[in-house]
C-alpha cells in the first residue's frame, strides 16, 4: 500500500522526515492514511487498532451468551442492541486498520493463528445475569475511560472511529449500571449476585488497562506519537476514582481491603491486580481462551461459503461492467 510504497522511496529512518512527522504530531495535526508516516508508526497502529477490533468482536461472546436468557423483553432488547453495537465497533475499527494497508482477512488470520491478541477481559466467563450488569458497568466503563482520550489520537481514521464508538459505549455503561442498580436494590439473593459479579470482575477490569507503566513496552513511543494519550496506570487510577463512589451508591463493596482515600494525591489507593494471572491469560491460559478462539474459528469456517459467494458476485459484476464499456 501507499505507506509501503513510500518506504521504498524514502528511508523511514530519514531524520528530516521523522522530525517533520513528529512536529506535525506535536502540533496536534491528524495523520491521514495517504500521508507519509514512519513504518513503526504504521505497524503500531495496525497492532493496536487490530487488537481493539478483535476485542470488540470477541467481546460479543460473553454477552451474547445471555441474550436468550435475559429476564424480560426490555432487557433482551437492550442486550441485543448492545451486542450489535459491538459488532459495528469492530467493523469501524477493521476499516480504520485497512486504511493502513492491511486487509481485514489478514487481521482475522492473525487473530486465529494467535499472532494478534484481544482484550484479556473476554477470557472470563459470564456465569450469572448479574455478570451482564458488571460487564456493562465495569468493562464498558473501563473501555470508555481508555477510549475517550483516544478520540484525540493522532491517526485520523482511528480518531473518527473512536468518536462514534464512545457515543455508544456511554449508553452501554449506563445500561450496565442500571442493571446492577436493579440487582443491588432487589432481593437479598439478587444483591448477593451483584456483589459476587463485582468480586469476580473487579481485578480483570483493572487489567484491561494493560501492565503497570514500568512493564508497558509500547507506552513511551505510542505516547510520543499520540497513538496513546495516557499511560496505563493513569487510566487505571481514573477508573478506580470514578468507580468507587458508584459502588458505594449501589451499596456494594469493592473487593480490596487496601482501598483507601489518599488526600495527598486526591484519589484512591488500591491493590494491583495479580499480574501473573494477567500474563497467564495473555498466554492463552485464562478460563475461556480456548472457548473464545474455538468460537471465532467456527465463525470463520462457517462464513467461508458466504465470503466465496460475495467474491464470485464481485467478480461477475466487474466482468459485466467491463463487457458493457
Ligand atoms: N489484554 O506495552 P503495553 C472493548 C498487551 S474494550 C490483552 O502496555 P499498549 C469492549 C499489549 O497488546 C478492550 N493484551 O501495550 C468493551 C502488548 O502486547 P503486544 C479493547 C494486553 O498497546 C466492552 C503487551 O500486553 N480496547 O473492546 O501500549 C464490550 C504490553 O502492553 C492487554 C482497546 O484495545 C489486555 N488488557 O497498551 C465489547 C483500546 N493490555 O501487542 C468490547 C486500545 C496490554 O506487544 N488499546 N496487552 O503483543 C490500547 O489502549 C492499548 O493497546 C492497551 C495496551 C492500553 C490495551
Amino acid at each position: 500500500m501507499y505507506a509501503q510504497m513510500v518506504k521504498s522511496e524514502a528511508s523511514t529512518d530519514d531524520p528530516e522526515l521523522l522530525a517533520a512527522f513528529q512536529a506535525r504530531i506535536d502540533a496536534g495535526e491528524k495523520i491521514e492514511p495517504k500521508e507519509w508516516m514512519p513504518e513503526a508508526y504504521r505497524k503500531t497502529l495496525i497492532r493496536q487498532i487490530g487488537q481493539h477490533a478483535h476485542s470488540e468482536i470477541v467481546g460479543q461472546l460473553p454477552e451474547g451468551n445471555w441474550i436468550t436468557r435475559a429476564p424480560t423483553l426490555e432487557r433482551k432488547a437492550i442486550l441485543l442492541a448492545k451486542v450489535q453495537d459491538e459488532a459495528g465497533h469492530g467493523l469501524y475499527l477493521y476499516c480504520a486498520a485497512e486504511t493502513l494497508g492491511v486487509s481485514r482477512d489478514d487481521l482475522t488470520e492473525q487473530l486465529l493463528n494467535g499472532r494478534m491478541k484481544y482484550s484479556s477481559i473476554f477470557n472470563y466467563p459470564t456465569l450469572t445475569w448479574a455478570d451482564i450488569g458488571a460487564v456493562g458497568w465495569l468493562v464498558d466503563g473501563a473501555a470508555i475511560m481508555n477510549q475517550v482520550p483516544l478520540q484525540r489520537t493522532s491517526f485520523g481514521p482511528y480518531s473518527r472511529a473512536m468518536i462514534r464508538i464512545c457515543k455508544e459505549e456511554s449508553f452501554h455503561q449506563r445500561q450496565g449500571y442500571d442493571l446492577m442498580r436493579a440487582m443491588a436494590t432487589g432481593t437479598a439473593e439478587q444483591k448477593a449476585m451483584a456483589q459476587d459479579a463485582l468480586n469476580r470482575f473487579w481485578y480483570p477490569a483493572l487489567m484491561m488497562f494493560g501492565p503497570s507503566d514500568k512493564e508497558s513496552i509500547h507506552s513511551t513511543q505510542s505516547m510520543a506519537w499520540r497513538i496513546k494519550i495516557n499511560t496505563n496506570d493513569e487510566l487505571r487510577q481514573k477508573f478506580v476514582d470514578q468507580t468507587v463512589p458508584q459502588a458505594q451508591y449501589l451499596g456494594l463493596t469493592i473487593p480490596d481491603e487496601n482501598l483507601v482515600w489518599n488526600d495527598e494525591k486526591g484519589g484512591w489507593d488500591f491493590s494491583e491486580p495479580d499480574w501473573s494471572e494477567f500474563y497467564e491469560v495473555l498466554k492463552g491460559n485464562g478460563p475461556c481462551n480456548t472457548d473464545r478462539m474455538e468460537a471465532r474459528q467456527k465463525a470463520w469456517r462457517d462464513g467461508e461459503w458466504f465470503r466465496e459467494g460475495l467474491m464470485a458476485h464481485a467478480r461477475k459484476s466487474a466482468a459485466r461492467r467491463v463487457a458493457a464499456e
